[in-house]
């Protein structure tokens, strides 16, 4: 018999300096830890380790000592590595990556980098900590069960489909096979412009399919056979319905040298803080009675939460306000003030004002939106080209949407390495 664990999306350094920096170390260490003390032989990671291309020395090292928490597991029976597809067998530290629970783990959109540079994963596996793979494979024999794991680190949507079909991973004879994954799923996860995979694509012969990416827990058939997994992420980034209703926990797949693969179990995580979402909706208002709208909706909201956690809590303001008042005039800050003991709180502003005019043009310019988020990219990418400079323009364009200045340095600068 044989455990496997599979835990995603750990997004180290996240709100680094910031109220909820240490999330994401104390929800990833519980994952393990349960993992491990769940008796698996090995533990899977579905991309996201970390949230930039480029961690700072901090935040690699809070995921180091972590990870040798796995390293230092021991086992009655080692796993041993039986067969390498696609990479070089000495990239893999043997010594320590297989000395305890070894780890597995693919790079997610937050840790691309440009080709022939180190992503943190495989910086990850040079220390020894994980096997990083990337359109490889490797078999194991795990507790007396032979495992296949196939491993694909996060793409381009739009390349996602062509990068499969053409790695064109094989499944191992008599094992177990689990193909790891970091994209979109269509109908899990669709954003829109790019056309990403879907069921169909995911090609036949595995068992499990573990997808990370999509935030939020989802387990399913898919149409070509297989089972699929999206573990979610251990920390809470989106701040939306999926993951208030869906709990964050980590997962252990059983299977039999008999029978297969068994039964996936899910583990709860208890650390993650309680998340609440609430919408304030008002119409023809003026600055006073929204604050005292949101005040309320606050107030409500954190009267029953226990714990010791100080709870995450993003408020929805939406509606339209009276004459002559815009947005800017509602000014939240003395309520934020009131409740800042006693949780995290985040207000998004959807107030547009009861002049005609504007809001016709505000409607006008969402509208838009979407199309010059395409062209911006587009003009990016056109440059680039032209300057003979090899750049990932979405990446570069995801970071400035997200005022990631650094994140664009990093890329830029290597670039010029
Ligand atoms: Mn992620």
């Amino acid at each position: 018999m044989a455990r496997v664990g599979v835990f995603s999306d750990t997004h180290f350094g996240y709100d680094f300096g910031g109220p909820r920096g240490e999330d994401p170390f104390v929800q990833a260490a519980e994952a393990l830890d349960l993992l491990i003390g769940d008796k698996c032989g090995l533990v899977l990671h579905a991309g996201d380790l970390f949230d930039r291309p480029v961690p700072k020395p901090d935040v690699l090292g809070g995921a180091m000592r972590l990870f040798s928490r796995a390293v230092l597991a021991r086992r009655k029976r080692p796993v041993k590595l039986i067969e390498v597809v696609g990479k070089d067998r000495d990239d893999v530290t043997e010594e320590i990556a297989l000395a305890g629970v070894p780890i597995i783990a693919i790079h997610g959109t937050h840790e691309r980098r440009p080709k022939g540079q180190l992503n943190p994963i495989q910086l990850m596996e040079k220390a020894g900590f994980v096997i990083a793979l990337h359109c490889q494979s490797v078999l194991l024999d795990v507790g007396g069960v032979l495992v296949g794991v196939h491993g694909m680190g996060g793409v381009p949507e739009r390349f996602a489909r062509d990068v499969l079909r053409k790695w064109d991973p094989r499944s191992f004879d008599g094992a177990v096979n689990m193909l790891l994954l970091h994209q979109n799923l269509s109908p899990y996860l669709y954003t829109g412009d790019e056309p990403g995979l879907e069921g169909e694509d995911l090609p036949k012969g595995f068992d499990l399919v573990v997808n990370g990416h999509i935030h939020w827990e989802v387990q399913d058939e898919l149409p070509r056979g297989g089972r699929l997994l999206c573990p979610g992420s251990t920390v809470l980034t989106q701040l939306r319905a999926t993951e208030r209703d869906i709990p964050k926990a980590a997962f252990a797949v059983e299977m039999t040298k008999k029978k297969g693969m068994g039964e996936v179990r899910r583990l709860p995580l208890a650390t993650p803080r309680p998340f609440i979402l609430e919408t304030v909706k008002v119409k023809g208002a003026g600055p006073a009675q929204v604050v005292r709208a949101v005040h309320k909706a606050l107030a409500k909201a954190l009267k029953d939460v226990k714990g010791d956690r100080m709870p995450l809590v993003r408020v929805k303001l939406e509606g339209t306000l009276k004459d002559g008042i815009t947005p800017r005039d509602v000014q939240l800050g003395e309520t934020m003030e009131a409740f800042a003991d006693r949780a995290l709180v985040k207000v998004d502003k959807k107030l547009t004002g009861a002049d005609m005019e504007r809001s016709k043009a505000h409607r006008a310019v969402k509208r838009k939106a979407a199309t010059l988020d395409e062209l911006a990219r587009d003009v990016l990418r056109t440059r680039a080209k032209e300057m003979g400079v090899k750049l990932d323009a979405d990446a570069v364009f995801d970071r400035l949407l997200a005022n990631d200045v650094e994140g664009i340095i990093a890329l830029v600068e290597g670039e010029d390495a």
